[in-house]
């Protein structure tokens, strides 16, 4: 029993809180062709053919489709970056992000 320590805790414990992840979500729309979605899902999100196909096509069907989930700045940076490839050739493709519940 002597070496059990029963002092009350008086320090302050700092909670460190996990910054809340955020998702890149792919948009539908009438006009952007599906092989450019699929393109820029590969260059920019790094997802092989079926990956690429299938966000696509749930997108294509549901009117949006998450992509993938980041640390906020990367999420951002991701969907600007896919945003203006699509702005540069022309589509109206759009990729918003949003906060994880
Ligand atoms: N709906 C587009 C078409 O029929 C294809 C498309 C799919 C566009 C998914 C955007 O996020 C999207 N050409």
């Amino acid at each position: 029993m002597a070496d059990i320590d029963t002092k009350p805790r008086t320090g302050t414990k700092v909670q460190t809180e996990r910054p809340r992840l955020h998702k890149v979500i792919l948009l539908n729309d009438d006009y952007t062709p599906r092989e450019f979605v699929v393109l820029v899902l590969k260059a920019v999100f790094r997802m092989n053919a079926g990956q690429s196909e299938r966000v696509m096509i749930t997108a294509h069907q549901k009117g949006a489709c998450v992509v993938a989930v980041f640390q906020r700045d990367i999420a951002e940076s991701k969907a600007t970056e896919a945003t203006d490839l699509a702005k540069s050739a022309g589509f109206p493709l759009l990729f918003t992000t949003e906060p994880e519940e």
